[in-house]
């Protein structure tokens, strides 16, 4: 799973981005998947700076696909985009994460969550034990979550983390997630009711669709795309959802 982009890219990415890939593969049973066949490794530059993307994906029993995307836009700004979309036949929350800095600079937002997708917004039994059982962390800059950022559990993180200890701390955080994800999730079994197959949908459109709300990500892909290509990147690629 070697990329040429990371290697260029923050620290914190491409620690993310190995770590990743390395909780996936010693918990997961991954097989390949299709990605449209132009959205795989993507270029472009139309009014500013080049925006280059890589796609990393794959499912697994449980997930219809993780997502791992790397971005560089210019010689600046480095990002970081994963989720794991279940199987519509596991009731599983959406994990997200977001990274996004300058290269030579600080991270400016570093996010993280393992997203509910029934409308009260609880997490499954053994989540909520899991994740309540964490240490707590202090981070000296959180951020506060925009108003489409309703879809976020209790425990979600969003920070700009300042100094390397912050930037550790971050990605162990997400590591432990990760690893929580993974173990619950393999443990799972799936749903045979059509109706609770249904409410496992609804919750990830709504999460699909909330997401495609967030205007900075939009922004970011139109200067060099264009508004066209980014609805469809952000509809087919970001966050797409099997409708009902
Ligand atoms: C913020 N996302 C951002 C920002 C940019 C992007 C430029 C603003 C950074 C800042 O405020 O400091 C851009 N993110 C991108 C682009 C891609 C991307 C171009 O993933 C892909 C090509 N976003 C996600 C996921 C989550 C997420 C999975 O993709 C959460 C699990 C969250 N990103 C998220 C949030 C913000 C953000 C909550 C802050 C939005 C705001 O403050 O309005």
């Amino acid at each position: 799973m070697q990329g040429s982009l990371r290697n260029q890219q923050h620290s914190l990415i491409r620690r993310l981005a190995t770590s990743i890939e390395a909780v996936w593969q010693q918990n997961l049973d991954l097989s390949p998947y299709a990605v449209p066949e132009d959205l795989g490794y993507i270029e472009g530059s139309l009014e500013g700076e080049r925006l280059t993307i890589e796609n990393h994906c794959y499912q697994t029993p449980q997930f219809r696909k993780l997502h791992l995307e790397l971005a560089q836009v210019g010689n600046g700004l480095d990002i970081l985009h994963c989720v794991m979309f279940p199987n519509p036949e596991y009731a599983l929350p959406i994990f997200g994460t977001d990274l996004v800095g300058g290269r030579g600079g600080a991270i400016s937002a570093a996010i993280a969550d393992l997203s509910p997708i029934n409308p009260d917004r609880t997490l499954p039994e053994p989540y909520e034990q899991a994740l309540s059982s964490l240490a707590q962390l202090q981070f000296s800059q959180p951020r506060a979550l925009p108003e489409w950022g309703d879809i976020f559990s209790d425990f979600c993180l969003f920070v700009r983390p300042v100094g390397s200890q912050e930037e550790d701390q971050f990605l162990e955080r997400v590591q432990e997630f990760l690893t929580i994800h993974c173990q619950i999730a393999t443990a799972t079994v799936p749903l045979t009711s059509q109706f609770d197959i249904t409410q496992v949908l609804a919750g990830q459109q709504n999460y699909c669709t909330k997401q495609q709300q967030n205007d900075k990500t939009r922004r970011v892909l139109e200067k060099s795309f264009g508004a066209e290509w980014t609805d469809r990147y952000m509809n087919t690629m970001l966050f797409d959802y099997v409708a009902l």
